[in-house]
């Protein structure tokens, strides 16, 4: 099981880098290293088992946190409570994956994000896609398309920002403050002075 001994830290050139497709099939190595990550979700997420092994803990955790840089992420979302729409928690160990498409409108974590790579902390607003769809594959090659909506499509954003080098705190606006905003979820309007990129025109 991976300690957080294991895991890269900001500053190692791997979490810089572009990860490299992963050829099927699965290597038994490959296999391994994803079911790997999920457990250390899993594992991070009981509060016993957190503390016994000294963890943090994740919704998502992607393959170049490991030392691999290989297209490779695991995500558990647990249920959230706020969100009635979501009828199920996202899990997944997804190979290759790619965004196929992405909405205009923007949501950001009103608690911003923490990764488990980055031991410091930058307060402030990520502005990500409110709802993607995504398609990967998982370990037995099977192919996946799957829409995500919220907090499932932010955590999968942020791991498969990991798999092309970009950290959270890129995104962050660091000339506009982030104090003072409530409701979980954002519409671009709401964060409208967050965002960087000017050219997204909100729908
Ligand atoms: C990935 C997330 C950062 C923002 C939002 C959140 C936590 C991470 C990083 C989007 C993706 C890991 C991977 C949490 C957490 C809420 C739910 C359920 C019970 C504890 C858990 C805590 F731990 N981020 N940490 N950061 N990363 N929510 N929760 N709770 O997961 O760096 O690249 O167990
Ligand atoms: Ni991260």
């Amino acid at each position: 099981m991976y300690l957080m001994k294991d895991i890269t830290r900001d500053g190692n050139p791997i979490l810089r880098q572009q990860s490299e497709t992963v050829p099927y099939p699965l290597s038994a190595e490959d296999r391994k290293l994803g079911q790997k990550m999920m457990q250390y979700l899993e594992i991070s997420q009981d509060p016993e088992q957190c503390e016994k092994y000294q963890l943090r803990a994740g919704v998502g955790l992607a393959a170049p946190q490991v030392g691999v840089g290989k297209l490779m992420a695991a995500v558990l979302t647990p249920p959230d409570e706020d969100d009635p729409e979501q009828i199920s928690p996202f899990k997944a160990i997804m190979v290759n994956p790619v965004i196929v498409s992405s909405s205009v409108q923007q949501a950001a974590l009103t608690v911003g994000e923490g990764c488990l790579s980055v031991d410091k902390e930058f307060p402030g607003y990520v502005p990500r896609s409110d709802r993607i769809t995504v398609h990967y594959q998982d370990l037995d090659g099977a192919e996946h398309q799957v829409r995500l909506k919220h907090y499932p499509a932010i955590i999968v954003q942020h791991e498969i920002d990991h798999l092309h080098g970009t950290l959270f705190y890129d995104h962050i606006d660091k000339n506009q403050p982030s104090a003072g905003i409530e409701a979980k979820f954002l519409s671009i309007r709401a964060i409208k002075s967050a965002i960087s990129n000017k050219d997204v025109i909100p729908n």
